[in-house]
């Protein structure tokens, strides 16, 4: 609380003397999570979003959105959230369908049993749309950084290579394969949005010939501190107001 309140009042004092410095949003929790649950099973814990899709025909090219995303602290973080998935068309599964992923710590067990499964419908790459995932989070507070996880599921037929496409600051490349779906955690680490946005794309990479499926279970974003960089600068910011407040109060006592 007692650190919280030091950068309010930095934040006071780059506004008037540092214009080049971003405000910090009120609505972002350092270390809250917002949690985007894929899948047709409401997950009642605070700070998870559904993100059902209903089961209709076909679709080329899909796209959903949610926005003023609330976190696991309760905040409506005023970021959005968009899914984009390419060359697939569409379908949903709850919890007794096969889209589940192991438990994982942290994530209630009604999150991780439910998901989203897109299908290319033997389509391949025809027409040069590699089939996946992209998943865009906008109006993200620059002031933070963000750990990112992404939980695929059950039933995966193709490997996905997943990797940060808008951002910087973890640039691993990370493979899921139809084989370890079901258990693999994808992480990254301290990824700084570029403009507040952070894009994660999931794109087949193993072999399409025929039908592949993709599941799609979780993803999550918690925001950080950014190391070193920020700290300085609130730093400087708070030494600057903390004399400008020792000055104006030994006016006040002339
Ligand atoms: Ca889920």
């Amino acid at each position: 609380m007692k650190f919280y309140s030091i950068r309010t009042l930095a934040l006071t004092a780059s506004a008037a003397m540092l214009p080049a410095l971003t405000p910090l949003s009120a609505a972002t929790v350092e270390g809250a999570s917002v949690y985007i649950d894929f899948g047709s099973t409401l997950t009642p814990e605070a700070g998870f979003t559904e993100l059902s899709v209903a089961a209709t025909g076909a679709v080329a090219f899909y796209e959903q959105s949610l926005s003023n995303l609330e976190d696991s602290a309760g905040n409506l973080t005023g970021s959005s959230f968009l899914l984009n998935v390419s060359n697939g068309t569409r379908n949903v599964a709850g919890s007794n369908s096969s889209n589940d992923h192991d438990p994982v710590p942290g994530i209630p067990v009604s999150a991780t049993t439910d998901g989203i499964w897109f299908n290319n419908q033997n389509t391949g790459t025809a027409g040069g749309e590699a089939f996946g995932f992209t998943l865009t989070f906008s109006d993200l507070d620059d002031n933070y950084a963000y750990n990112i996880m992404v939980l695929m599921g059950d039933g995966t037929t193709t490997d996905f290579l997943w990797q940060i496409a808008t951002g910087s600051g973890d640039p691993d490349s990370i493979t899921i394969t139809s084989s370890d779906a079901v258990s693999a955690v994808a992480t990254w680490t301290s990824v700084t949005p570029t403009d507040g946005t952070i894009v994660i794309t999931g794109l087949a990479a193993g072999p399409l010939a025929g039908s592949n499926t993709g599941r799609l279970n979780l993803v999550s974003l918690t925001a950080v501190n950014i190391p070193e960089t920020s700290s300085a600068t609130y730093g400087i910011a708070a030494l600057i107001i903390a004399s400008l407040f020792s000055r104006k109060i030994y006016r006040r006592k002339r």
